[in-house]
């Protein structure tokens, strides 16, 4: 009973209160398939992905993952099924090497150090106090935006949930520490079921599928060259 990771919007309508938030979503992402979304700050993409997670569910429509409803999922499994780097990561008050390690308890400090070079994170955590077993989160020391995402980057990177979903994961880091975290992504994200939330086009443009997403609804879609082609919301993105 391993979770391959197909994932499918079936016509999927979605609402906060009386808010219309995505509409007529239909998506089709099988088992290794990386889709990116793009689009305006409040156009819909953390909530696009929050579905699949369950921690909303629509009002119309379905998610599948693996063909089955993710209604009908065991939540624990579903969840342990998918490895998030959210917008906002949430350090718990404990050490950096257990919050790299959080998912995944067993890991070793070697693993750990592996995962934490390959997000970038290890240089910054050895100028620390005490190193790995510095406590961070709200009793602890305070870690800036971007090293936060570097430390949900290793922590990702330690666990092999079969869908991978990176909602701006490197929003807060600066272009050049981004280009070097680029190849552990790559790295993440192979083999693996991948939703990408960007607004860079280098973060989006090998992509089997772009999605462009306007007020909850899907206006563009295709590969980087299909959009170039199609001269129009990607198109105005990529010339900026
Ligand atoms: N919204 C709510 N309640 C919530 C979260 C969001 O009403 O708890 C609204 C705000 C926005 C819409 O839903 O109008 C879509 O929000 P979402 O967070 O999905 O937007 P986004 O595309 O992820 O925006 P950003 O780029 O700012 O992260
Ligand atoms: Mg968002």
């Amino acid at each position: 009973d391993k979770v391959r990771g197909d994932v499918l919007f079936d016509n999927v309508t979605f609402k906060y209160e009386d808010n219309v938030v995505l509409q007529d979503i239909d998506i089709d992402a099988p088992a290794g398939k990386k889709v990116a979304i793009m689009g305006a700050t409040g156009a819909g993409k953390t909530s696009i992905v929050n579905l699949i997670c369950r921690f909303y569910d629509p009002q119309k429509g379905r998610v599948l993952v693996d063909n089955v409803d993710v209604r009908d999922w065991d939540l624990k499994t579903l969840r342990r099924s998918v490895s998030v780097v959210m917008q906002e990561t949430f350090l718990f008050s404990d050490t950096i090497a257990n919050n790299i390690a959080y998912g995944k308890d067993d890991a070793s400090m070697d693993e750990i150090i592996a995962a934490a070079k390959a997000a970038c994170a290890h240089d910054f955590i050895m100028e620390m106090p005490e190193g790995y077993d510095t406590v961070v989160g709200e009793r602890g020391v305070g870690l800036s935006g971007g090293q936060k995402q570097r430390i949900a980057i290793a922590r990702a990177l330690l666990v092999s949930a079969p869908i991978l979903i990176l909602d701006d994961a490197t929003s807060s880091v600066d272009m050049e520490t981004e280009h070097k975290i680029q190849q552990a992504l790559k790295r993440l994200m192979a083999g693996r079921t991948t939703f990408i939330i960007a607004h860079r086009i280098s973060a989006v443009k090998d992509a089997d599928e772009i999605i462009i997403l306007e007020n909850g609804r899907i206006v563009e879609r295709g590969t980087h060259d299909q959009l170039l082609k199609l001269r129009g919301v990607y198109y105005d993105i990529f010339r900026d």
